[in-house]
């Protein structure tokens, strides 16, 4: 489809929770050798199996609520965002949340609370969580938000709910932007892409907090940029080892060692690969080569789930996936919805 096209909508955000749903089985685990990959995949193609047999996790859990508070408030609407994960949190608890967070949800659902981003200040001792998890849930900021301005203010606002942390909620605007860039066929042109990320990321890491984050926490002086550096170092080498993404680039719970690690497994999945099998397609490649970097798999996958099926849209990806994966087919539903809010708050309406 075109650039914004109601495919791409759709393939973003049915590949994001694909990512999750697939990616569960390996999240952890230190080691995934691609066969045991391969296998878990053909697994799926099991005319038995179906009816979402696969559950999601957190990452699909939260951003179900960011799509319902979109839609619902058409727009950005911080009560009624905290409001929604408070809620999903205490109806299924057991969905995989991080550590730190739950303190956070359950803090939201007070109603004596009047400042909703307060708890996210208070996390580790009022440093703030640098985990990915508002970077987990940040595609559906770039499917309402037709303007690149909105798009990183309100990810950013919609992260900090929970992650007051620049190293957490720039994580999140970066994923957005990804996003964002790829539903225009930005990567049509992956040099120019990653160029046009380096760029956006330069003005979003300059200002004091992120600066004084990046010095507590020992990082370089614009951590984003520097990782996105270090994508474009690997782009460019003709044979990258998974060793070498891992240790580069990171594969962890972290934002800054999961987000550009999800854009470097978009990116190095446009064309085939010698270790994945000839007859997959750009988005069944990424989900792929995801899991095999071992770590934080759910999340990374369904990052670039994401940023990929923005790309490839909705045809690419195989039904009998969908079929396995909870919540696919709402997420289906719910991005028609998305299209037509971004279209019209395109039209200025
Ligand atoms: N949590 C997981 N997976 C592991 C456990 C799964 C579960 N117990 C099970 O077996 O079912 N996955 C999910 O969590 C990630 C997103 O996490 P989020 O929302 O960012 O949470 P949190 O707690 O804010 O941060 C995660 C951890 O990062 C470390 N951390 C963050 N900020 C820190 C800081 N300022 N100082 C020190 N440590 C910090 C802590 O260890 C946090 O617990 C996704 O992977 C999602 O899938
Ligand atoms: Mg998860
Ligand atoms: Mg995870």
């Amino acid at each position: 489809g075109g650039p914004a096209s109601l495919s791409r909508f759709r393939g973003a955000l049915v590949a994001a929770v694909l990512g999750d749903c697939v990616g569960g089985e390996f999240e952890g685990a230190e080691e995934v050798p691609m066969e045991s990959v391969l296998q878990h995949l053909s697994s799926l193609d099991d005319e038995t199996k179906g009816n979402g047999i696969l559950e999601y996790s957190d990452d699909t859990a939260m951003a179900r609520c960011v799509v319902q508070s979109l839609l619902t408030r058409a727009g950005f609407d911080e009560q009624d965002m905290a409001r929604r994960f408070a809620k999903e949190y205490s109806a299924s608890p057991g969905r995989g949340y991080g550590s730190g967070v739950i303190q956070v949800l359950k803090k939201l659902s007070s109603p004596q609370l009047s400042d909703v981003y307060q708890p996210a200040r208070d996390q580790f001792n009022g440093r703030g969580s640098f985990g990915n998890g508002g970077a987990m849930r940040a595609a559906p900021f770039a499917l309402a938000f037709p303007d690149l301005a909105d798009v990183k203010r309100f990810a950013r606002l919609g992260a900090m709910l929970t992650h007051s942390c620049s190293l957490g909620y720039n994580g999140a605007v970066l994923q957005a932007l990804a996003v964002h860039l790829s539903l225009q066929g930005a990567l049509d042109l992956p040099q120019q892409f990653i160029s046009r990320l380096i760029t956006e990321m330069e003005e979003v890491e300059g200002n004091e907090a992120a600066r004084n984050d990046a010095r507590i926490l020992k990082e370089a002086e614009k951590p984003f940029c520097e990782r996105l550096h270090r994508v474009r170092d690997l782009m460019d080498r003709s044979k990258v080892s998974i060793e070498e993404v891992i240790s580069e680039l990171g594969n962890g719970i972290a934002a800054l060692h999961s987000v550009p690690t999800a854009i470097f497994c978009v990116l190095h999945c446009l064309q085939p690969r010698e270790c994945l099998p000839e007859k997959y397609g750009g988005l069944e490649r990424t989900i792929a080569y995801s899991l095999a970097l071992g770590g934080d798999t759910d999340t990374i996958a369904c990052m670039a789930g994401a940023i990929a099926g923005a790309h490839y849209g909705i045809e690419a990806i195989p039904q009998s996936w969908i079929k396995c994966c909870e919540g696919a087919e709402d997420a289906d539903v719910s991005a028609e919805r998305l299209h037509m809010l971004y279209h019209q708050s395109s039209q200025g309406g």
